[in-house]
């Protein structure tokens, strides 16, 4: 089984650390430089990662992936509103990707505009949610959800992206989880 993905991806950290103890092999890419995309181009026409390969098929997108690897190793499927846990953690995750996207691009991120104003509005509704589903408890095991959530909430805090400090319960939940080993091997801020 191969995982293709980069070692800053939240996406990719979040399978890696669902597949924790298992054996596959990590294929590591720079998805923004010319090789690392010609590279991506032969897994993926939609030239997003992660990418699982597994006995020749081939998995597009962590949420269809994390599916695959849940019947394969026939654990229990998640609830619907676990589902919904994860749509909004997907849907802030992509927000604050498409603001650093933005950043690197040189487009003010400051600015009055439509699609800057968009994802600020889904950040600003849906990390709240998070905060409050964290205060009744519905993270409290190291499941999927509480996996996507923690790589979504290490990476905007690695890459400055959030102040997590107007969170205080998602903030004491990534500094908990930041303990435990197989959390360092995957850490982005050691590429
Ligand atoms: N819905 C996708 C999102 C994956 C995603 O956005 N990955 C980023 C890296 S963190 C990517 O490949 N971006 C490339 C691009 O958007 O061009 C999933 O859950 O796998």
């Amino acid at each position: 089984m191969k995982l293709i993905g980069s070692g800053m991806s939240p996406y990719a950290r979040r399978i890696r650390l669902f597949l924790d103890g298992k054996d596959y092999e990590f294929i590591n890419l720079n998805i923004y430089t010319p090789e690392g995309r010609e590279a991506l181009a032969t897994y993926t026409p939609a030239m997003k990662i992660p990418v699982l390969i597994d006995d020749g098929q081939k998995i597009y997108d962590s949420r269809a992936i994390h599916r695959y690897l849940a019947r394969k190793h026939e654990e229990k499927s998640i609830s619907w509103d676990q589902e919904n846990l994860l749509t909004l953690i997907d849907a802030a995750n992509d927000s604050f990707v498409i603001l650093l996207m933005a950043a690197r691009s040189n487009i003010d991120t400051d600015a009055d505009a439509l699609i800057i104003n968009l994802q600020k509005e889904r950040i600003e509704r849906t990390m709240p949610l998070l905060e409050k589903a964290m205060a009744e408890g519905q993270f409290s095991s190291w499941d999927y959800p509480s996996i996507c959530l923690f790589c979504l909430l290490d990476w905007v805090h690695f890459r400055e992206l959030c102040d997590l400090s107007l969170y205080p319960k998602l903030s004491a939940f990534r500094v908990a989880q930041s303990t435990k080993t197989v959390i360092e091997e995957s850490n982005p801020r050691n590429g």
